[in-house]
């Protein structure tokens, strides 16, 4: 079959939806670090929309900062992509145009800073996960003897991590005597914008004064909360996408329906009309984060942990089980008060609306991809809500069954006995660990609350939550996740 190109976009089917505008004017303007399927599912989306309401040089970089494949795949397609939205009622199919090229980092990382650098390059957007960061997940800090780091920090000219790659892309801007980008953070940490303006605030300082302050006076780090699920692309999906469109696609995105986008907007050269295509420009983006992160992602690391223990492979199966919906309403009746509503929302209505998004069964969100990574999700998804609900004397016990269903999960053995493949930058860690204690509850829930960089060194020391886990974690094993969230009631 034909591939999808610039040259096979007139021949795409009626109803697919392609670019808008004149995609051959389109000039470079954004540079997106880490161009996974959440990006282009998202910001590559708004992008495109904002192209077509109001055209600007806004199209968009991408950047990978470990594989080639990307670049392969969407190379031969001229940066074109398909967009598979599942709905509940059907698919619905558009080609996204705001991708104009793609680097790949490790094969040639002064090319990429020549681009950061480069006059046109307005913003430096990124989506690169939250282990991205080289930061320690339980205080925001930059772990200075983080291996990438240090080996930025010795070769500042060829960078691998993100935040050397912005510094460096910033420290040859201000050499050129031009103007900073704005960095705008697209992972899903708390104060992300706050987050990552301190990690290259500390870079630039271990590299040079001058440059760390030119950085915090002329430097643009806008807070954004993302929304939007979006499984990994399967190799179903890319059939089905085909057989749609009549031309190969090597590169589709599945998402739901659903987008949320709440920004910041301090830029510091100008952006595009996302706010004209559904984005929320807000002065203050810590209502829409504390909800999202603690609500939506709190909910789905809970949900995928006991979910994966119980022997459900999606989101969609756990939450439609009886005993796990269940579970949810209680985990939200616990996490809901610690949450400040952004204007004009109900929470309660949130979480209904949750529920249906997580129920969506065209949408096949495995248990194991968002099981990844616990130890950098952990803090800012349940960690802090409990801290706040330990604090007020209120109940934890929802909020520290999700803590005790991921220890059962990183022991890296299911409840049929099977091995589980916990991926997470921290997994040789549980290893170790877990083969000391053993199924000894006690034992391993010790051992894992002495984990400073998830913890801090305050939770270890609170009895009230160490107990409820420990407890938990006892029933875990004993009787298994589901039997454990039936007895909460
Ligand atoms: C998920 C998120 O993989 C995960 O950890 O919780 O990717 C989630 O689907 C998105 O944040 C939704 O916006």
């Amino acid at each position: 079959m034909t591939r999808l190109s610039s040259a096979t976009l007139a021949s795409l089917p009626a109803a697919v939806r392609r670019p808008g505008y004149d995609r051959s004017k389109l000039e470079p303007g954004i540079v997106h670090l880490g161009l996974g399927a959440f990006a282009r599912a998202h910001l590559c989306e708004f992008t495109d929309d904002a192209l077509e309401k109001d055209f600007g040089a806004w199209g968009i970089t991408g950047a990978s900062l470990q594989r080639p494949d990307q670049r392969d795949r969407l190379k031969p397609q001229d940066g074109l992509y398909t967009f598979l939205k599942r709905a509940p009622a059907g698919p619905e199919l558009r080609v996204i145009g705001s991708v104009l090229d793609v680097l790949v980092a490790p094969e040639n990382p002064q090319a990429l800073v020549a681009k950061l650098a480069a006059p046109e390059t307005r913003i430096v957007s990124l989506t690169v996960t939250e282990k991205g960061y080289c930061h320690d997940p339980a205080t925001g800090r930059l772990k200075a003897d983080h291996p990438d780091i240090v080996h930025d920090l010795a070769n500042p000219a060829a960078p691998r991590s993100a935040i050397g790659l912005i510094v460096a892309g910033l420290a040859a801007r201000k050499a050129a005597g031009l103007g900073p980008f704005t960095a705008l953070c697209c992972d899903n940490l708390p104060s992300n914008g706050h987050v990552l303006a301190g990690l290259v605030r500390d870079f630039a300082a271990l590299r040079d004064d001058k440059l760390a302050a030119w950085i915090e006076a002329n430097g643009a780090f806008p807070s954004t909360m993302v929304d939007r699920i979006v499984p990994a692309t399967t190799e179903a999906d890319i059939a089905e996408v085909a057989s749609l469109l009549g031309l190969d696609d090597a590169a589709p995105v599945i998402g739901e329906p659903f987008r949320q986008w709440a920004i910041e907007d301090v830029f510091a050269a100008g952006r595009p009309r996302w706010d004209a295509v559904g984005a929320q420009m807000v002065s203050e983006v810590a209502p829409f984060e504390f909800m999202k992160l603690r609500m939506l992602n709190g909910a789905h690391s809970s949900l995928a942990y006991l979910g994966y223990l119980a022997g459900h492979e999606t989101v969609a199966d756990a939450s439609r089980d009886p005993v796990f919906a269940h579970f949810l309403q209680g985990l939200w009746g616990e996490i809901i008060p610690t949450v400040p509503a952004p204007q004009g929302v109900d929470l309660k209505i949130y979480a209904r609306d949750l529920l249906a998004r997580f129920q969506n069964p065209a949408i096949r969100h495995r248990t194991w991809q968002i099981a990844m990574d616990g130890s950098q999700k952990l803090p800012q998804r349940l960690l802090g809500t409990i801290r706040e609900r330990l604090k007020a004397g209120a109940p934890i016990d929802h909020l520290a069954l999700g803590v005790a269903a991921w220890m059962s999960y990183v022991t890296g053995t299911d409840e049929k006995g099977a091995a589980i493949d916990v991926r997470d930058p921290l997994a040789a860690e549980f290893a170790t660990r877990a083969k000391a204690a053993g199924r000894d509850a006690a034992a391993l829930s010790t051992a894992l609350f002495g984990i400073g960089a998830i913890f801090g060194d305050d939770l270890p020391r609170e009895q009230r939550f160490t107990q409820a886990v420990a407890g938990h974690l006892g029933s875990l094993f004993q009787k298994g996740a589901k039997a454990t969230a039936a007895a909460l009631g």
